[in-house]
């Protein structure tokens, strides 16, 4: 381990000032347009809102290889010979990026931010080092942790899965990577601590103990929590749903099987859902149904920001620019109550072909802007538009009389045949779905 990493004595991004809110009439790709951080939307300020965080893993180390070829991107701060150099150089790059981006948080799996060493021990000394060094960032600049994690899917280890691995010397080892992650999340002030299962799952049922590994699952996630809650972390554990990729069937396929799971194990006073966009439509939902399925539960806890590619069956982690998926999603978490401890993390990555440094700035700037027209649009129908009324007015039929009675409980199946038989065949009310969607467009921001 080197500790003569010269902080601070390079600019990575000398061509970037502080992006700042140039308004609607601004042509600069530079700029906002929309997301004003201090400006007030529905009592709360655009910052509070969103919580905003960067993901350090694409936007740091995502050097743009797929399985056809290697990385693309030339990053100022890459350093081949020397991981614990490579790892400092990063973190003054990344906090050079949130400061100018002006977001308040970011995210980090373990192996992000430093490497893994040739023991436990030395990973835990690197992840130890490296997260004084973010400490004392943090504490010159005004970004937190939104979240911690560790990265459980990346080394062959767990090929055949971390806490679900048929094989106990692997699920050990998992455990002593989570520990480190945790104390690295509690000292920095974390505050989430999210569980990605993408090797928690299956190929073939044929080799399979599936309530088993699930069942281990379980035990991996409430040791973790007894030990962080020991440990003082007062933050929220979050789990994140996908379907599938990098495995066939991942245990946490959406956030109905999620908050099944959480009941089913004891789960619900300590654990949340993050909800990510390219995960919600590979499981054939669309996001804003995801989020609201987690606030029906109230298990709703954090988001992942992105968008998959419609002809693509796989996690393309798109910056969001769709204003249609930003507006139902804003119209969900307005009438919901908001983000909570949780926020809005860019799980996305410039495409592989983008290789200019400006491109991330711009992918952010041009999704911060799209959630902040979506919020400004939603805000915009729930006060304007008689949205809430008519939405409300499909079911008007369970304010009073026997309607009202049925939702207090006081009919039975008879109560309600003999109703039935009373009233004969109900009229034909529409569901008026295109004057909903003429409504949007209607108040577009
Ligand atoms: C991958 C996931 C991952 C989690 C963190 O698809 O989105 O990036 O957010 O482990
Ligand atoms: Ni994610
Ligand atoms: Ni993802």
């Amino acid at each position: 381990m080197s500790n003569n990493i010269l902080l601070g004595s390079k600019e990575y991004f000398p061509n970037i000032n502080k992006i700042t809110y140039e308004g609607t009439e601004s042509t600069n790709p530079l700029a906002f347009k929309y997301y004003n951080e201090d400006s007030v939307v529905s009592g709360k300020t655009m910052r509070e809102h969103f919580r905003f965080a960067v993901a350090y893993w694409h936007t740091f180390c995502g050097t743009g290889s797929d399985p056809f070829g290697p990385g693309t991107k030339i990053f100022p701060w890459y350093q081949k010979t020397n991981p614990m150099k490579a790892a400092g150089y990063r973190l003054d790059a990344a906090f050079e990026f949130f400061t100018k981006l002006g977001v308040p948080f970011y995210c980090f799996h373990d192996r992000d931010i430093s490497p893994e060493g040739q023991s436990i021990e030395e990973s835990e000394n690197n992840l130890k080092y490296i997260v004084s060094l973010a400490e004392e960032k943090q504490e010159n600049s005004d970004v937190k942790l939104l979240w911690g994690t560790a990265n459980l899917f990346s080394h062959p280890r767990y090929m055949n899965g971390a806490a679900t691995n048929p094989d106990f010397e692997v699920v050990a080892y998992a455990a002593s990577q989570v520990k480190a992650a945790i104390d690295a999340t509690i000292r920095l002030g974390g505050q989430n601590y999210v569980f990605w299962g993408g090797r928690e799952g299956y190929y073939s049922l044929l080799n399979t103990e599936m309530k088993r590994e699930i069942d281990h699952l379980a035990m991996f996630l409430q040791k973790a929590r007894d030990y962080g809650r020991d440990a003082g972390f007062e933050g929220t554990f979050l789990i994140e749903p996908k379907p599938l990729e990098p495995t066939k069937h991942q245990y946490d396929y959406d956030v109905a099987t999620v908050v099944a799971f959480i009941h089913e194990y004891g789960l619900e006073n300590d654990f949340k859902i993050n909800i990510e966009n390219n995960h919600a439509t590979l499981a054939g939902h669309t996001y804003a149904h995801e989020v609201q399925v987690a606030f029906n539960y109230s298990l709703f806890g954090s988001l992942d920001i992105n968008q998959g590619d419609p002809h693509n069956g796989w996690d393309t982690d798109e910056y969001l620019y769709n204003l249609y998926d930003a507006t139902e999603l804003m119209l969900v978490i307005l009438q919901s109550g908001g983000v909570g401890n949780g926020g809005m993390n860019f799980d996305a990555k410039t495409r592989r072909s983008s290789t200019d440094l400006e491109d991330i700035f711009i992918g952010h700037i041009n999704a911060m802007d799209t959630l902040a027209r979506g919020l400004l649009t939603a805000d915009n129908i729930l006060k304007n538009s008689d949205y809430l009324n008519m939405k409300k007015n499909r079911y008007a039929s369970f304010d009073y009389g026997d309607g009202a009675n049925f939702e207090s409980g006081e009919l039975g199946l008879v109560d309600l045949k003999n109703i039935a038989s009373k009233n004969g065949d109900p009229r034909q009310i529409s569901g008026k779905q295109e004057l909903f969607e003429s409504l949007v467009n209607n108040y577009l921001v």
